[in-house]
């Protein structure tokens, strides 16, 4: 079997290197020179719990190679990304992009399977590309007729630093053009997945990726509403939530500084996008999220303001905790208009970053560990629940003043919310 994987990004190369774990040849497709060479010489260009080691296998092996051109295969399989523009319409762009270089090699007999988180209907658009380009090749249409080429949307659910353990063991769900493709992909999972394969069509499959990140953003709007509230009243919003989830039908997720990444942020507005009227909800918690973010700017803000002078930390960059991964991360928006505000009293500890980004530098803000951090910075602001952050013990930081937005220092003395340590400052 000979498959091609479009995109070696954070789910296509993880992707590609399970597929080849299982014997078939496979070549990873990517439009970045340094992605392909990194790859081809058996390393990886992202972080993930122990992908260097299986990619590097792979590859030596030959099981695995990248290029920036395309070659005839069996399966095809698309995870290139679908991010949205500014008015929250999804820009399907690299998906069309993908199916078109796939057009150029497509042959009877082949599959090809879009795994990238899509507005609903874009697996339809892929086949009527298809067969315009292709129009010496039978597309799926009806069920029951018979076609060339089978057409299937599987969307990745796997979690970031999670990946390689729920690319195998996590259910998929299998939506084809027509039965018959769905069948056909089928085939094609269960070479790796160990979880169940359901079959469904293609649009169904679509709703249904969307709605799980949806539901999920909705769940933690409601944490963070409830962080607000809490205090307003001047409650510990964790330990409410820890006793209200001894209720067992009750099962709050954890208030944050927002939500981040490029999944939970981004797919409800394709739902938003597609059907306004419908969606107010969906909508709100996007805007809860977002908001937070912007109440934890003014908290944070509030607190440096009353204290001048003082040396302030910012813990944490990533988008959640122990992944190096920055994109649409909560905590990077926080530190950034802290720093624009407060210049070079503020210093960011991430393990997990080399350099800081350069609208961060630009403004004076330097990379510290948390060490220098724990010695230098009477104010803290915990951004990311990192364990190395965390694991740091009470008599390390029982002088400090605290803005915890995780929840990850429960036993912290007061002042634990700004508000306190305003009402300390006088
Ligand atoms: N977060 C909270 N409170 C919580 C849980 C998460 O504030 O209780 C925040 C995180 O800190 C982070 C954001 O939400 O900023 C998203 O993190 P996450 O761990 O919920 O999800 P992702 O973005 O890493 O991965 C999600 C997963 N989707 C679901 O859990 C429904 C994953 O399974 C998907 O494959 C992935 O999106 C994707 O690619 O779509």
């Amino acid at each position: 079997l000979k498959v091609v994987v479009l995109g070696l990004g954070y789910i296509g190369l993880p992707t590609a290197a399970v597929i080849a774990r299982t014997g078939a040849r496979v070549l990873g497709v990517d439009v970045t020179p340094s992605v392909v060479e990194t790859v081809n010489s058996g390393r990886v260009h992202i972080e993930e719990v122990d992908l260097d080691g299986l990619v590097s296998g792979v590859v030596a092996r030959g099981s695995l190679r990248a290029s920036l051109t395309i070659e005839p295969a069996d399966v095809f399989v698309i995870a290139v990304p679908t991010p949205f523009a500014d008015d929250h319409a999804p820009d399907i762009r690299f998906v069309l992009d993908a199916a078109t270089t796939i057009a150029a090699v497509l042959k009877a007999g082949d599959t090809v399977i879009l795994e990238s988180t899509s507005p609903v209907g874009t697996t339809e658009r892929v086949r009527d590309l298809l067969a315009q380009l292709r129009p010496d090749l039978r597309v799926p249409g009806r069920a029951g007729e018979a076609a060339d080429v089978a057409i299937a949307y599987c969307p990745e659910r796997v979690l970031p630093g999670r990946i390689l353990v729920e690319l195998i063991d996590n259910d998929r769900v299998i939506g084809g053009i027509t039965p018959r493709c769905a069948r056909k992909a089928l085939t094609f999972y269960r070479r790796f997945v160990r979880g169940a394969c359901v079959t469904t069509n293609a649009r169904a499959a679509e709703m249904t990726k969307l709605t799980e990140n949806a539901f999920r953003d909705v769940n933690i709007a409601f944490a963070n509403e409830l962080s607000l509230v809490a205090d307003t009243m001047g409650v510990d919003v964790w330990e409410v939530i820890r006793l209200a989830n001894r209720h067992p039908r009750v099962n709050i997720l954890q208030p944050g500084p927002g939500v981040g990444g490029h999944c939970i942020a981004v797919d409800p507005w394709f739902l938003v996008h597609a059907d306004p009227a419908n969606t107010p909800l969906i909508r709100t918690a996007r805007l809860v999220n977002d908001g937070k973010t912007d109440h934890v700017i003014a908290q944070a803000a509030a607190l440096i303001e009353a204290h001048p002078g003082a040396p302030v930390a910012c813990l944490g960059l990533a988008f959640k905790a122990n992944i190096d991964d920055f994109r649409e991360s909560p905590a990077l928006r926080v530190a950034q208009a802290l720093s624009e505000r407060f210049g070079a009293r503020v210093s960011i500890v991430e393990p997990y970053a080399d350099r800081l980004p350069p609208a961060l530098e630009a403004h004076g803000a330097t990379l510290i560990d948390i060490d220098t951090a724990i010695d230098a910075c009477p104010i803290m602001i915990v951004l990311v629940d990192h364990d190395v952050f965390r694991s740091v013990p009470l008599e390390e930081r029982a002088d400090k003043l605290v803005l915890d937005t995780r929840g990850i220092w429960p036993d912290q003395p007061a002042p634990r919310s700004p508000r306190d340590a305003l009402r300390l400052a006088g």
